[in-house]
């Protein structure tokens, strides 16, 4: 049973709290599945949660038809706060999940991504002009850029909004809100409920962070209605508007597309942007890998300041780069399973139906027993095809398992491989600090105060002749 089950011992009344570093939550996860093993508990605040690292345990609860996602913890508070209802925080047997779920497929399909590179390419060059104009011995802050840019490509190739991140010095509002939101659900979560309560300031800052986000997506809805038979139907607020789930014949209500736009931006920046920061910091210490990752960017973009779609499905090593990347590091660090109904795992712990059993990835990924003696190592020969092919199931999970995975994935990895491509074909990276990799994490995790300077290339001359208009998308693809 549970009882038998490992883990740290608690203190009366607040049980492991303090066994959750608050600063590196993930670190602390990571560290007690050293030292525990494949399953641990922890007495937390709301009951006792299961922590899963084990090839064998994670395979049994990926199964769906014994396991559900687990809507908990950080992820309850957020439903709270940022994202009643959108895709990521709706429980399975929500009607609502099904017919978004159905109703956003296409336009997050390997087919759809064609229709997005314009726009993906808009945003990308923004961060290259920047990038290109900085004075000898500037820095870059790596994951503000990043953000800039993933914050940007999502709402523009989501909802063709701009949010004209790299014309601010100052997050947009926007992000200050949601920011707030993210780490404010974090703070709850290591908070008892009447502490929560207490916090009256906090609350309202919440109440005030939540209308601000509505408002301007509302207002985004409004415009788009306004725009009538000439809208764009096409990008995920147009498919939400006009689409209909074949399963039940329905369409979305309003403040269900509202919940999944702000969904959205959340899901589709914050860990993509950490996705692009760690790959940087990654290669910058490899230099055998970065000088592979630039020859394939040299050879299959050559000197084109706009990469085709098909370009990008050929840039297979920095795929690899970035596969590898979010094997040590996946921005998502954890998602949340329970059974359906009381049930034994590993052949001997008695599991209650509603448990929550907590798959921690990055332990679950660097596991030697899979990936060999340098599995805690950067090394993206793992994510070659012939060998990535030969592994167990489920041993490599990023995106999260099944029918509740992550729906933004081709997006997010076309994404990170463009821009990636595009750096290296036209940037020497400097890693003038010899930064040290430390972690910072809100609900995602991304490099903590990284900075590198950039050099434009000298070897290259990239050609910007023929800049491609959004309309232009048939020129491009
Ligand atoms: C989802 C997701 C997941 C799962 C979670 C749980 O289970 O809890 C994961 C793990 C993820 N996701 C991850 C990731 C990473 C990256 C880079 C990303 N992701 C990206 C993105 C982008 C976008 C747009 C997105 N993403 C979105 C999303 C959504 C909506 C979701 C939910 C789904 C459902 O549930 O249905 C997710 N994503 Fe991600």
């Amino acid at each position: 049973g549970i009882d038998e089950i490992p883990g740290p011992r608690g203190i009366p009344l607040l049980g492991n709290v303090f066994d959750l570093d608050a600063a590196h939550p993930i670190d602390a996860l990571i560290r007690m599945a050293d030292e525990y093993g494949p399953l641990y508990k922890l007495t937390v605040p709301g009951g006792v949660r299961l922590f899963v690292s084990g090839p064998e345990l994670v395979d049994e609860i990926c199964d769906d038809q014994r396991f559900d996602k687990q809507v908990g913890g950080g992820l309850s508070n957020l439903r709270r706060g940022g994202l009643s209802n959108g895709l990521f925080t709706s429980s399975t047997d929500d009607p609502l999940w099904h017919r978004a779920h159905n109703i956003l497929m296409p336009p997050f399909s390997l087919q759809a991504m064609r229709d997005y590179m314009p726009k993906m390419l808009d945003i990308a060059d923004q961060l290259m002009e920047k990038w290109g104009r900085l004075n000898p011995g500037e820095d870059v802050d790596v994951p503000a850029d990043m953000t800039r840019l993933t914050l940007d490509t999502i709402a523009l190739c989501g909802f063709g909004y701009r949010f004209n991140s790299f014309y601010r010095d100052t997050p947009h509002p926007f992000v200050e809100a949601m920011v707030r939101t993210l780490t404010e659900a974090q703070t709850r979560t290591r908070q008892l409920k009447l502490q929560s309560r207490l916090r009256i300031r906090a609350q309202r800052q919440a109440e005030e962070d939540q209308a601000f986000m509505d408002n301007l997506v509302d207002d985004l809805i409004a415009e788009r209605r306004a725009q009538g038979d000439a809208a764009d139907t096409t990008d995920l607020l147009g498919r939400m508007l006009v689409g209909v789930d074949k399963q039940s014949g329905e369409g979305l209500p309003d403040a269900n597309i509202r919940a999944q736009c702000i969904t959205f931006l959340i899901a589709g920046h914050e860990t993509t942007s950490g996705l692009l920061s760690f790959a940087v910091n990654y290669l910058l210490k490899d230099p055998a890998a970065m000088d592979r990752a630039r020859a394939e960017a040299d050879e299959v973009l050559g000197t084109s300041a706009w990469p085709t779609f098909e370009q990008v499905q050929r840039l297979r090593y920095i795929r690899q780069v970035l596969d590898e990347t979010l094997r040590l590091w996946p921005t998502a660090p954890a998602f949340s399973r329970t059974p359906y109904e009381d049930t034994v795992i590993g052949g001997r712990y008695a599991i209650p139906a509603g448990t929550t059993l907590t798959v921690v990835i990055p332990a679950l990924q660097r596991q030697e027993s899979v990936w060999g003696p340098d599995a805690h190592d950067f090394n993206p020969d793992h994510m070659a095809a012939e060998r990535f092919s030969q592994l167990p199931p489920n041993v490599y999970k990023p995106f999260g398992t099944g029918q509740r995975a992550c729906i933004g994935r081709q997006f997010a990895l076309q994404e990170a491989v463009l821009v990636l491509g595009m750096l290296l074909q036209r940037f020497e990276l400097v890693d003038h600090l010899n930064y040290q990799l430390k972690t910072k994490t809100t609900l995602t995790v991304k490099p903590d105060d990284f900075r590198i300077q950039v050099r434009p290339r000298t070897d290259v001359r990239i050609e910007r002749a023929a800049p491609p208009a959004a309309a232009d998308a048939d020129a491009l693809t």
